[in-house]
């Protein structure tokens, strides 16, 4: 039996984003957490078939609009990417913004603005439109907070390091320069990948966040490499590392959040400041700290995160179970 997708493929700051406009399953569940729980038990073939080889590649992501389950929101999103689907994802967001707005499969009753649910909650979107393009999406996102510092660990053939593990949508463990860590150049995308997997396993063995409000959002997913910037007008740079093999192009956008509830908390960053940050490639989010709230008992805040996505084409794609690869694979 063959499936069919409709995909409008893009990317946002140079990482993909692949909006599934044709295809979608029908989801079972009262808020858009419980059915990125019901698509994950249900149609994960969708995803790792979607995002996986031979349609995909370990840098996929993208997602599907629903209608919202909140009386108050414009639409719901599902994130889906190589390593699952995350409660939460920026750069996927600033894409399927941008792409569902462009070919009108998102309802607009305020111009301009958008609630938008998604698995991690409800965030908030001013986006710019010239011509017959979205030209900026600037996503108001979720609390975000500081969960936990100082977790020491030594990585072999590396040595020790001393990291903090921040959560803007997804949960980051955040390495700054240190020891060994002398800078993103010095490592090269293929060791901070190879070390990135060893660190995340090293910091999940100690260490289980737990989202104060979800439980179902729980554990590092993402290492976060942090340098200085090299581009002027810039305030940081940095690697995330996802999946098993990635590393984000975009500057990422839960990952920014993350950050910038990390530098707040450390009192590097105040309400109001902003924050532009470089992705690995050179491509820039403007983050902004927006305003200061709680997480359950843990202070928080409001980051903002700000960049713009260009389609790169329209994707007919097929999974066929007569495909012995329709599920996808990866070496
Ligand atoms: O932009 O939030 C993001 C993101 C998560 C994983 C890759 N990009």
């Amino acid at each position: 039996m063959r499936h069919s997708f409709f995909c409008i493929d893009g990317h946002t700051a140079g990482n993909p984003v692949r909006l599934v406009a044709g295809g979608a399953p029908l989801l079972r569940g009262a808020s858009m957490a419980d059915r990125r729980i019901d698509f994950l038990e249900r149609f994960d073939w969708i995803r790792t078939g979607l995002c996986f080889e031979p349609r995909g590649h370990d840098m996929m992501s993208g997602g599907f609009l629903y209608p919202p389950t909140l009386p108050d929101s414009d639409i719901g999103i599902l994130f889906m990417e190589t390593s699952g689907c995350l409660p939460m994802c920026g750069h996927g967001t600033i894409g399927i913004i941008t792409f569902g707005l462009e070919h009108g499969l998102i309802p607009v009753s305020t111009p301009g603005k958008l609630r938008v649910e998604v698995p991690a909650g409800v965030i908030d979107i001013e986006y710019r439109i010239e011509g017959d393009r979205v030209t900026g999406v600037k996503i108001r996102n979720v609390p975000s907070y500081l969960a936990r510092r100082g977790i020491a660990i030594d990585v072999p053939g590396f040595g020790p390091l001393t990291l903090d593990v921040s959560y803007g949508g997804n949960y980051y463990a955040i390495v700054e320069p240190q020891g060994a860590y002398t800078g993103l150049d010095d490592l090269g995308a293929s060791r901070i990948v190879e070390l990135s997997r060893t660190i995340r396993e090293l910091v999940r063995a100690v260490y289980e966040p737990v989202h104060p409000l979800d439980p179902r959002i729980r554990g590092v997913s993402h290492v976060m490499w942090t340098d200085a910037p090299r581009g002027d007008g810039a305030d940081g740079r940095n690697a995330v590392f996802y999946g098993e093999r990635a590393i984000d192009r975009s500057p990422c956008g839960t990952g920014t959040s993350a950050r910038l509830a990390h530098l707040t908390a450390l009192g590097r960053l105040a309400v109001g400041d902003a924050f532009v940050h470089e992705s690995y490639i050179g491509s820039r989010f403007i983050g902004r700290v927006e305003a200061a709230t709680t997480l359950g008992d843990a202070p928080a805040i409001i980051p903002s995160i700000e960049g713009s996505a260009i389609q790169t084409g329209l994707n007919t794609l097929w999974i066929d179970r007569a495909d012995p690869f329709h599920a996808g694979f990866s070496v």
